[in-house]
């Protein structure tokens, strides 16, 4: 089969030299029980400190109260820590005004109305809404050969900052890169409707944690159930991420899947009783939902939900570019004044960097 050429340089990135004849099995090696066992344990020790305190101090303590009733391993506990350590200190680098300022500039103010009462109900039962298409065919077509170039160009390295999984081209911190030259990619961070959702599930105090695009190729991009935060809340979430569909989402070509309500859960999968004896967090459960669309649509999601990528058992690429945020004091997935090429930053304006919560240049 002649590759077309957006798939050709996906290939070394997504660490494959062929695509797989069969589309349809799972080409992954599912995690060992052991691995999985002891995940599940720091899952629900993290969910108990998180949600058993209100600072750093009483988190801490509910931690080693709960380690020590459980009897758990020194390797389990030790982890859990390191993990909560990363939220005791206000990692925000700007003045709390300056978000306030660049969501009224960006018209998302307090009482903006880019949202309906039943987007916004549907986010607070369902935990996610898909907002259709906001990008017209001529941008995403220009975002296509913007991706499948800095792709190429990224190739084995591409996704190194934050993840990299076979069968899946990834790259990572795409809006603060070159890539992002002239501004093309703003919009994905900044449109109006997507940061309504953003304020709507955090509030104003928020900022970007990362930007990752992610391209399962043919024949691959099943993934665990997961939640984009490493435990369960039971109130106050802490993350809202969003998946620009780039190409269409089909049923066929690994379409998002999502649990609705999960988000209110205040469990988190890999400690929750869908993970719990033999089963295997990458088959189907009840009640999930395929989130389809046209290119240029976006869903936004309360990140607490229960979802995964899912097999594209297509001939093609199913591209898609998710934007991550997390309340303005929490640690980012990606450091973005590290991160940001220095054309970028020049280019940028004020309530942009504000986003960012990064300093002028
Ligand atoms: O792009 C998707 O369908 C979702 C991917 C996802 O959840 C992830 O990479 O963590």
């Amino acid at each position: 089969m002649t590759l077309a050429s957006g798939l050709t340089a996906h290939l070394e990135a997504a660490a494959v030299e062929a695509l797989p004849a069969d589309r349809d099995s799972l080409h992954y090696e599912p995690p060992p029980v052991a691995f999985r066992w002891e995940s599940r344990q720091r899952v629900d020790l993290l969910t108990a400190a998180w949600n058993g305190g209100t600072n750093a101090r009483e988190r801490h303590a509910v931690l080693a109260r709960v380690a020590s009733e459980r009897g758990l391993p020194q390797a389990v506990i030790e982890s859990a820590a390191s993990v909560l350590a990363r939220f005791d200190d206000s990692h925000q680098r700007l003045p709390t005004d300056e978000i306030e300022r660049a969501l009224d500039e960006f018209d998302v103010g307090e009482s903006n109305t880019h949202l309906s009462l039943d987007e916004k109900a549907q986010l607070d039962r369902d935990g996610y809404v898909n907002l259709g298409r906001l990008l017209d065919e001529p941008t995403v077509t220009r975002m296509h050969e913007r991706y499948d170039d800095a792709i190429a160009r990224e190739g084995g390295s591409a996704g190194h900052e934050v993840s990299q999984t076979r069968g899946i081209g990834r790259m990572s911190g795409t809006v603060v890169k070159a890539i992002n030259h002239d501004g093309l990619l703003d919009v994905l961070f900044t449109h109006p409707r997507l940061l309504a959702v953003t304020r709507h599930v955090l509030g104003s105090q928020f900022r970007l944690s990362s930007t990752n695009y992610h391209c399962p190729l043919p024949g691959y991009g099943q993934q665990a159930l997961h939640a984009d935060f490493g435990w369960g809340i039971d109130s106050r979430p802490q993350v809202v991420n969003a998946v620009w569909m780039l190409d269409d989402f089909t049923l066929e070509n690994g379409p998002t899947r999502v649990v609705p309500g999960s988000h209110r859960s205040g469990t988190h999968p890999n400690g929750s009783p869908f993970n719990d004896g033999e089963r295997d967090p990458y088959l189907p459960v009840p009640g999930e939902v395929y989130i389809t669309g046209k290119a240029g649509s976006l869903m936004v999601y309360n990140a607490h939900l229960w979802h995964s990528g899912t097999q594209n058992r297509s001939t093609s690429l199913r591209r898609a570019q998710h934007v991550f945020f997390t309340r303005a004091t929490n640690p980012t997935q990606q450091d973005m004044l590290a991160a940001i090429d220095a054309g970028v930053h020049r280019r940028l304006s004020t309530p942009h960097r504000a986003i960012l919560d990064i300093p002028a240049p």
